[in-house]
Parts: structure tokens; C-alpha cells; sequence
């Protein structure tokens, strides 16, 4: 068949619907962009780029090695100048695509944690709060206002009501192009509700805190970022004489507004402030609104990319009045954010010891300054472009946002007042100062106890409970009287007459014995030992170790990995299994009793579970 021109036609309509229109719209500005970062940077080369059409990316690099979005004049220009730079992306509009068609594929499976497996978009993300809203009573929606072009800013408040309850606000998306903080707010939002129903210490943090989120303060940029331009930043707002369009929206607080600090009044700046503070139309509603929130205590302004936790002040390296708690909530949030999966983020207040670069103007800062509410920015993942950069790798979203919701949990504990600990004073590990019970408290009925059977005269014993109190005198004293003296296996004596404990504590996973004047019954009490986790370190030679099992085993199968290195198992009779010559008069390890083994070398071995 000859292809007539309708067929092309047909083709060419075809395959607009069969990628998705979006597909075809938000990569047309990238046709021939290439994305490169310099290997080196500084004021001139910055005002030499201006006459060239860049977009800088990744703030943590801006300050020494800038990521950036160029045309072949700007790289003409650039190895004219003999300036070094790497090509990290040949083909910027082929990526764009890429990630249209797999968001299309995944966009489908929506329940539970699928909707976290792609990006969202405006309408699903409205869509997921009025779900979360409507099946949460711990959950409300919030309408803020209307963007420029009238497009809903929906945020969630998820409270126990009562007044003047500390509270925290959340916000993702100032920057259009940031999609991952749209998904970690909307996530950190659903996960804790979800929290609150199975989890006793969610549930006690948020009955004393209020927690707003609002995933996306500049919707009219969302959009756009999923119709017409993957890279825009600002919001969409037109500005008088000029046909730039758009101001920054994290420019236009009044906290040292257009002060000079990556900043521009130039209207088709990426960074442009604005005609005045709050000219933008959305911060000045998010404004109005978080004017609103009785006893705001914190603020976090969710960005990306760079892994990055920043504290006021954001446009100077002097610090604020509160520098000591800033930097305490600060580290804690880090070192939340980057333990969570070992993925590395750094804190720092002003350019973070040159991390990036200072900002006027920007929400956090505001929010301190006028509120008096500790404003924060993050720089969720990933570190880099070569890592995704604002095309976070799909399979990294769920990641991210647990390490979010991470960061966002030690800010809303903060709120809380810091004191979470057991509050039941019955509790042997009542904490007089916690104000929030975090479940943690042990009382006698929470607690587990073993029984172990003592004859008359000597005995070796051990146990699979750790004592709350360790001292070999508390975990011996109901047997106290009939006792003689205990040893461990180094031959210390606890000699109760003489009053004198040569043992100190009792070691988990060791054995003792014991010499009693008359049969008795001890009971352990305190927590299980979970044998399947417990390392036991071994010497060469002799070594009494503990039974951690609840039930008897048999000692083939506890010792089948270790079968080569054992010269002799003895129990307390005197019972032996010896694997080299087969012979095993010893059968079942018990509950309760002591061991002794000898072995080649010194090794540690993992408890076989029962
Ligand atoms: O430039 C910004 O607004 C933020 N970075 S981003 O790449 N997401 O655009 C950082 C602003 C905060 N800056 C400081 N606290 N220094
Ligand atoms: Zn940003």
C-alpha cells in the first residue's frame, strides 16, 4: 500500500494520541537543548551567559558547578572560550518524552501505594486529597483560594480539633518543575492518616499537633510543567508590559524581598521577584491563609533537587536569634531524611557552608520573620542530574517521600514539644517528663517472664529474658536465700553472703552457675530475647553460652552451622555431644539451662531460629 498524504496525516494524529498529547507539548521547548554542567564557575561567565538562552537547574551545584539547560550557540560559545563543561544529556527532548510515555503506563493503577508509582498530575493530586478528606476523619479539606488563572490551591489539615494547638505546615511545589515534592507532601499527608489508625504513638502526636499540607502552591506552573514546558519554575502569571510571563513564586515573600540574593527584576528571569512583595497571586493567598493558623511552630517549604535541609536565614549566613534550636531541629531532620534508606543529606543554615546560594525573598524566611514559625526548606533527592535531577526515576518516588515523611515526623514531634516517651507512671520506664506516649511503656502484664526449675547444689542456668534490671543481685534476688554463689564463665563469683559481685550484670546470651542449699523456682522477668536476630560472639576454647530458645531443640539442627568448629557441647550433667566421633548423649537443648562449648576457633554465629 502506497502511503497517500491522509495516511500521514492519520499517522502523524495517531501517534499524538497514542503518546499522549502531553508527550508531544511539554518537551517541544527542549527540540536540539542539551543539558551540560561547568566544571567551573563564576560572576563574569554568569553575566557572559545571560545573552544566551540558559536555564540553571540543581540549586546545590549553582554555587561552583552549575547544571544547565543550553543550545548549540551557548556551547559554541562556551568551547570558543575554551570553558569545560560535561554533556550530561545529548538529547533533552527524547528524555522528556521518555518520561511522558511511562508516566502514561503507570498512570492507570491508582489504589493504595500505586498511585505513588508515577507522577501525578493536577487533577489526580485534587482528586487523591478529597479522597484522603472524605475517608479520613482525622482529615479535612482546605481550599486556600484561586491561582491566576483559577485553578483551585487544595490543602489538607489533618486534626483532632480543640484551639491553639501547635501547629505545622507543610507545602510542596513553589517550583513547577519539582514533582517529587508534589508526591512527598501528598504522601506524608496520606501516610499519616493511615499512621493514626494502627499506630498508638501517631495517634498521641496528633491529638496534641495540627499538621497542614499543601501539596501545590503553584498550580497554574504544575500544569504547565505537564502540558507546554517540563523545566518552568515560576507560576503563570502575566506581568504588565512585558510578554515574559510568570514571577518566582519563593522570590516574592517580604523577607528581604528583591534583596539582591538570586534575584532578578527582570521579568523572563527564572528568578524574577515580582512588581512588590506578594504581587504573585499565590503567595499572597498561601500568605493569607497561613496568617490564619493560630500557633504555627513550624513551616518546611518542600523543594527539589539537591538533598539538601536548609534553616533560616536563607538570604544571609548571619543566624538567627534561635541558631542553637534551629540547628538542633535542623540536624535532627537530616539525620532523619538521610537514615532512612543511607542516602546522604546535609543540613545548613544560609548557603550551607557554600552548598548553594543565599535567596531573598524566599517563603521559609518569611514564615520566621513574620510569623515566628521556624521555616525550613528541603531539597528532596536526588543529589544530582546524572541521579534523575528533576526527573527523579519513578522507582525512587516512594523512596523519597518515605525519607520526607521521615523529616516531617521529627518536625511535627518538635512541635509536639519534644517529650515523647511512656507517660503511665505504673510503668517501670516512666518517663515524668513525656507529655506523649509513644506505646514504649512496660508494665508487669507487658513484660515476659521465665520459669527455671533450680535443684539442690550446682547448676548452670541462663536465660532468653533480659532483665530490665541487669545487676546479677536484682535478676537472683527472689532465690536469694538458699543461694551460695553464682560464677560466670570467666569464674567471677556473686558471693550474696560476703556481699560481693564480682559479676555486675548479666551478659544476654551467657550462662552462669550456680550452687543452691536447697531446690527453688526462679522466675526472669523483662523482655524476650529474639533469638532468630541474636549474635553470639564465641572464643576459641571454652565458652558457656545460654539456651535463647522458648521451646527445647535438638543440638544438631542449633548447631548444624557451626558443626566444624565444635570439639565438645556439655550440658550442666555432663551430658556431651561430640560431632567429630558422632556421638550425642546430650539430645535436646533446653529452656533455662546453661551450656558449655569448646570450639577450634573464635567465631560468632547467628541463633538458628526455632
Ligand atoms: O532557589 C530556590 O528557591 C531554592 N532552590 S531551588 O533549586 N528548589 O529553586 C532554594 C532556596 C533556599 N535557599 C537557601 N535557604 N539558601
Ligand atoms: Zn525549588
Amino acid at each position: 500500500m502506497k502511503f497517500t498524504r491522509m495516511h500521514r496525516v492519520l499517522l502523524i494524529v495517531f501517534c499524538l494520541f497514542g503518546m499522549g498529547v502531553d508527550a508531544q507539548f511539554n518537551s517541544l521547548p527542549y527540540t536540539g537543548s542539551k543539558l551540560i554542567r561547568l566544571n567551573s564557575f563564576n560572576p563574569e561567565l554568569s553575566i557572559a551567559l545571560e545573552s544566551f538562552q540558559v536555564t540553571y537547574l540543581s540549586c546545590r551545584s549553582h554555587a561552583n558547578t552549575p547544571e544547565l539547560i543550553v543550545q548549540d550557540d551557548a556551547l559554541r560559545w562556551l568551547d570558543a572560550h575554551d570553558i569545560s563543561y560535561d554533556l550530561l544529556e545529548e538529547d533533552l527532548k527524547q528524555k522528556i518524552d521518555r518520561e511522558q510515555i511511562r508516566m502514561k503506563k503507570k498512570r492507570i493503577h491508582r489504589e493504595g501505594s500505586a498511585w505513588y508509582n508515577t507522577y501525578r498530575t493536577y487533577e489526580e493530586v485534587q482528586e487523591k486529597l478529597y479522597k484522603i478528606a472524605d475517608e479520613n476523619a482525622l482529615a479535612s479539606s482546605v481550599e486556600l483560594g484561586l491561582s491566576f488563572e483559577n485553578r483551585k490551591i487544595t490543602g489538607l489539615k489533618l486534626s483532632t480539633g480543640g484551639i491553639d494547638k501547635p501547629a505545622v505546615f507543610f507545602n510542596g511545589c513553589q517550583h513547577a518543575r519539582e514533582w517529587i515534592t508534589v508526591m512527598a507532601s501528598v504522601y506524608l499527608a496520606d501516610h499519616f492518616v493511615e499512621k493514626y489508625q494502627s499506630d498508638v504513638f501517631i495517634q498521641n502526636l496528633l491529638d496534641v499537633v495540627d499538621v497542614y499540607v499543601v501539596p501545590i502552591v503553584n498550580p497554574d506552573g504544575y500544569v504547565y510543567t505537564h502540558t507546554s514546558d517540563r523545566f518552568w519554575r515560576k507560576n503563570r502569571q502575566s506581568n504588565d508590559s512585558s510578554s515574559c510571563v510568570g514571577i518566582d513564586l519563593n522570590r516574592n515573600w517580604d523577607a528581604d524581598w528583591n534583596g539582591g540574593e538570586s534575584t532578578s527584576s527582570s521579568t523572563c528571569s527564572d528568578v524574577y521577584v515580582g512588581e512588590e512583595a506578594f504581587s504573585a497571586r499565590e503567595t499572597q493567598i498561601v500568605k493569607n491563609f497561613m496568617e490564619t493558623i493560630p500557633n504555627l511552630k513550624g513551616h518546611l517549604d518542600i523543594h527539589s533537587y539537591s538533598a539538601l535541609v536548609l534553616g533560616p536565614w536563607g538570604y544571609t549566613n548571619e543566624v538567627t536569634p534561635d541558631h542553637e534550636e534551629i540547628v538542633r531541629l535542623g540536624e535532627s531532620m537530616n539525620n532523619a531524611l538521610s537514615n532512612t534508606y543511607n542516602y546522604p543529606y546535609f543540613f545548613g543554615t544560609g548557603d550551607a557552608d557554600g552548598a548553594l546560594y543565599l535567596a531573598s525573598g524566599t517563603m521559609p524566611d518569611w514564615s520566621y520573620d513574620s510569623l515566628g514559625a521556624f521555616g525550613f526548606t528541603y531539597e528532596l533527592r536526588p543529589q544530582s542530574w546524572e541521579e534523575g535531577g528533576f526527573e527523579l526515576p519513578e522507582s525512587k518516588i516512594i523512596t523519597a517521600c518515605e525519607e520526607n515523611y521521615k523529616g516531617t515526623l521529627e518536625m511535627v514531634l518538635w512541635a509536639a514539644g519534644d517529650v515523647v516517651g511512656c507517660t503511665d507512671p505504673d510503668a517501670f520506664n516512666y518517663d515524668a517528663m513525656a507529655s506523649i506516649d509513644d506505646g514504649s511503656c512496660l508494665t508487669s502484664g507487658s513484660l515476659d517472664s521465665q520459669t527455671i526449675v533450680l535443684p539442690r547444689g550446682w547448676k548452670m542456668i541462663s536465660s532468653n529474658i533480659q532483665p530490665l534490671q541487669p545487676s546479677i543481685e536484682k535478676v537472683l534476688a527472689p532465690i536469694q536465700s538458699g543461694l551460695i554463689v553464682a560464677k560466670n564463665g570467666a569464674g567471677a563469683p556473686y558471693l550474696p553472703q560476703y556481699n560481693y559481685n564480682g559479676i555486675g550484670d548479666v551478659v544476654d546470651g551467657q550462662a552462669y552457675h550456680i550452687k543452691l542449699k536447697n531446690s527453688d523456682t526462679l522466675i526472669v522477668k523483662g523482655l524476650k530475647i529474639l533469638s532468630e536476630n541474636f549474635e553470639m560472639i564465641f572464643n576459641e576454647g571454652w565458652n558457656m553460652m545460654a539456651y535463647l530458645n522458648e521451646t527445647p531443640s535438638d543440638v544438631h539442627s542449633v548447631f548444624s552451622s557451626i558443626k566444624d568448629e565444635i570439639i565438645i557441647v556439655k550440658s550442666s550433667e555432663g551430658l556431651v555431644y561430640i560431632p567429630d566421633l558422632n556421638y550425642n548423649a546430650l539430645d535436646l537443648l533446653n529452656p533455662g539451662e546453661g551450656y558449655q562449648i569448646k570450639l577450634r576457633s573464635p567465631i560468632s554465629y547467628i541463633y538458628e531460629a526455632e
